[in-house]
């Protein structure tokens, strides 16, 4: 079995006056994640990997005390973060369910703590990773920042939301400006209706 490269569930161009270019989802989605696809599918051809669900690969082979993942955790995670990734976006506009509304009020005290908490993790993730927004195993939310490939999977939460601030995620649209594409992520592309369903 080898995995493949879903198909976006928009347009390249659906996401433009939300912020977000046809050339970044050219580059990102058609390159950077097919690479993540080849490049996971070459690395666990011929091993005990071959036949596992995504999930599985990320758990057998995440190293909590390793400097840097192996390349089979790396690409396989990768590509499992990017699946989410554009599922997590909406072209039209996102209102917030009440339940996820109530959810995130109740953890971090108002929406825009929330807002203020996830943006703050991208800002200060050093160099390559993902933010996200995660339901823990004992039904609590809470703010973290991954680095790499590294994702909630990892340790057994729930990613509800995630954000990708890998440099080729914004370079195109925000150029140096990290923050400023956290703002409009959060913004002006969640789909809400999305992250609900996941809790
Ligand atoms: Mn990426």
């Amino acid at each position: 079995m080898s995995f493949q490269l879903p198909d976006l569930p928009y347009a390249h161009d659906a996401l433009v006056a939300h912020g977000m270019s046809a050339e970044t989802l050219e580059y990102h989605h058609d390159l950077h994640h097919n690479a993540y696809v080849t490049n996971g599918n070459k690395a666990i051809e011929g091993t005990e990997w071959a036949d596992r669900s995504l999930e599985e690969i990320i758990k057998g082979t995440y190293d909590a005390n390793a400097v840097a993942q192996n390349g089979i955790f790396n690409n396989i995670s990768q590509l499992w973060n990017h699946n989410q990734f554009w599922e997590m976006m909406s072209p039209g506009d996102s209102k917030m369910p009440g339940e996820l509304e109530k959810a995130l009020n109740d953890s971090f005290g108002s929406i825009d703590k929330f807002k203020q908490d996830f943006a703050a993790a991208g800002a200060g993730q050093f160099g390559s990773g993902w933010c996200w927004l995660v339901k823990k195993a004992d039904g609590s939310l809470a703010v973290t920042k991954t680095e790499n490939g590294v994702n909630p999977v990892c340790f057994n939460q729930t990613a509800l939301l995630g954000c990708d601030v890998w440099e080729h995620s914004y370079y195109i649209d925000f150029r140096n400006k990290r923050p400023a594409y956290l703002e409009n992520f959060l913004n002006n592309l969640v789909n809400w209706e999305n992250v609900a369903s996941r809790m």
